[in-house]
């Protein structure tokens, strides 16, 4: 094991306030596509032009496609060795704030409790006229899904570019970060802001910052740690 595995394992093992960020990198083993990167696009869209306000007002059924494709993939999907090093994690350290990008769900599936979903969750449409919240299990909800009690149409309920993340989600997310003792961000290419910022304000505030990831990012310069390799494989041997 290397000796920076080893390090972070024993920090880990004496904090008390540990903040976590995950991003689509966590999710690659249970066989979700990430964002970017080689098996990123999606039929020669990229993610990022569906995941926008303007591509669903143009578009509903195509966007509606997307999200009913990826419901489908992660309804067939189970957390995987890294999501649940995280569970054990904050079993053992109950102040550990998780706060994921990530919509599928699996951190809580895992067994966190503590979990910010920054980015919202794909299992929750929005209705774009009475803005009714619901949790819709079923994977394929159709090309042009309609609100019960206003007749609008429902959106996923996610938070797309351009889009505001949830001020309060936000609030919680920056103050774990302004206290925690160690942060680990774990498979995410810190490009996406205001997520992407959080681990500058943990380091800025005295925490020890760790980066696991399969590539080096934006932030690795900043980072105390920097280990490359995935996380279904490291996270356990830091949380054994
Ligand atoms: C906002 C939900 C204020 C939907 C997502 C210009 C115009 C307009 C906006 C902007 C702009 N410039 C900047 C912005 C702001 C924009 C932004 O940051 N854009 C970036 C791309 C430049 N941000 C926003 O718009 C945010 N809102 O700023 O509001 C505002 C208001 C009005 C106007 C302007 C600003 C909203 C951002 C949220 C967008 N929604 N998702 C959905 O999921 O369907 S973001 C999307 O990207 C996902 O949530 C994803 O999680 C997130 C980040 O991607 P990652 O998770 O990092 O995934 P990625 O594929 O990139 O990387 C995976 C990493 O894992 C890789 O590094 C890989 O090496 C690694 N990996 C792979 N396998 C493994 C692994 N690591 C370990 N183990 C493995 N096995
Ligand atoms: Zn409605």
């Amino acid at each position: 094991m290397n000796e920076s595995i080893l390090a972070l394992r024993e920090e880990l093992a004496q904090a008390q306030r540990i903040c976590v960020m995950t991003g689509a990198g966590i999710s690659a083993e249970s066989g979700i596509p990430t964002f970017r990167g080689s098996s990123g696009l999606w039929r020669n869209h990229n993610p990022a032009e569906l995941a926008t306000r303007e591509a669903f007002t143009r578009n509903p059924a195509l966007v509606w496609e997307f999200y009913n494709w990826r419901r489908t993939l992660i309804a067939a999907a189970r957390p995987n060795p890294g999501h649940e090093a995280l569970a054990r994690l904050e079993a053992r350290t109950p102040q550990t704030t998780l706060m994921t990008q990530n919509v599928d769900g699996l951190h809580r599936l895992a067994g966190n409790t503590s979990v910010l979903q920054l980015h919202g969750n794909i299992w929750e449409t929005r209705c774009t006229g009475c803005g009714r919240v619901q949790e819709q299990r079923t994977p394929d909800l159709g090309s042009n899904p309609r609100c019960e009690k206003c007749g609008a149409a429902l959106r996923p309920n996610v938070v797309w570019f351009g889009e505001s993340l949830n001020e309060e989600l936000l609030g919680k997310a920056f103050a774990a970060a302004s206290t925690c003792e160690i942060m680990l961000t774990i498979g995410t290419s810190a490009v996406v802001q205001p997520a992407a910022s959080l681990a500058g304000t943990a380091k800025r505030a005295g925490a020890v910052v760790a980066e696991i990831n399969l590539e080096r990012t934006p932030n690795s310069l900043f980072m105390d740690y920097v280990i490359l390799g995935k996380a279904g494989e490291i996270l356990p041997q830091l949380v054994p």
